[in-house]
């Protein structure tokens, strides 16, 4: 396994391989679970190569957000990556995608205002500047992320077709802990007794979606649904919870079983925390 720094050694290194060779990449923000692993065993599965990057990309926090507390811890990153025989690492310093005077973002109209783009105003056009930028400086043949972050897998596939980017945009299944809790790089921040209270948004969209399987299809009615369930944890707060449809992310009152994403942001402390459930393909 390659670590590098920069992007000219890395460009140097990829084009070793650009003959006919199909190259898979995982862009990651690092203090990797198996939720990012899962993407990187995809990759891994389909493509000749596997490039990962670990960049916590400062663009995509707001001024009073965890930036600074991200957590990070290279070594164990690399040894996880190393046990899945990934081929080659990007971990550059931030002044190595945002040099002095820096001025180029790029933003997806409208689905990046909507659900955690509310509540994050800056986030998703930090998120897709960052992602267009490593997708330029990588070019892989595919590039891997989880619909735990629906939301961001829908705009990237959106500005990925927009931009007309010569990639093949994958969204792949969220991974949870055995009690159902999605596994994010944040959940370490969780006290015991938060974690059992961050439960609350899993196990209320678990309960949701067996309400929508056994026929239930009034948006409002689900919303209001997982807030009571939510509700019943006082340790926690919630940001969001809607129903909209998983193309357009527009509310819906009708839940359709192949264009619907239910998703929640919740405080628990002072750590927030997202889920979804979709119905269709992302
Ligand atoms: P990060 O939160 O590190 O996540 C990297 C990728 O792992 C994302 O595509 C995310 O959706 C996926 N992922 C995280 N938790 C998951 C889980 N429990 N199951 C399945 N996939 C999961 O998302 C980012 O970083 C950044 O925004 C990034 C795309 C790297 C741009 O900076």
């Amino acid at each position: 396994m390659k670590i590098f720094e920069t992007i000219d050694q890395l460009r140097e290194e990829l084009r070793k391989y650009k003959s006919g060779q199909t190259l898979g990449f995982v862009p990651t923000m690092g203090y990797l679970h198996q939720g990012h692993l899962s993407l990187v065993e995809q990759s891994k599965k389909e493509n000749d190569v596997t490039v990962v990057s670990i960049f916590v990309n400062p663009a995509q926090f707001g001024p009073a957000e965890d930036f600074d507390s991200y957590p990070r811890e290279a070594e164990r990153d690399e040894h996880l990556l190393r046990k899945l025989a990934v081929d080659v690492v990007f971990y550059p310093a931030v002044k190595e995608i945002y040099p002095e005077g820096y001025a180029t973002y790029v933003e997806v109209e409208k689905l990046g205002n909507v659900l955690c783009g509310k509540s994050r105003p800056t986030h998703f056009r930090g998120v897709t500047t960052v992602v267009l930028k490593l997708l330029n400086i990588v070019s892989p043949t595919c590039a891997y992320f989880g619909r735990k972050d629906a939301q961001q897998a829908i705009i990237i596939k959106k500005m990925a077709k927009d931009l007309n980017l010569d990639v093949v945009i994958q969204a792949m299944p969220i991974v949870r802990d055995p009690d159902g809790l999605a596994l994010s790089s944040r959940n370490v921040y969780l006290s015991p007794e938060e974690r059992e209270a961050a439960l609350s948004l899993s196990r209320a969209l678990k309960k949701a979606k067996t309400e929508i399987e056994q026929g239930l299809r009034d948006a409002s009615a689900i919303k209001e649904f997982i807030q009571k369930e939510i509700s019943k944890y006082p340790l926690v707060t919630i940001d969001y919870i809607e129903v909209v449809t998983l193309d357009a992310l527009d509310k819906t009152n009708t839940i359709t079983l192949d264009n619907t994403l239910v998703a929640g942001a919740i405080w628990v402390g002072k750590t927030r925390l997202i889920d979804n459930f979709t119905l269709g393909e992302i």
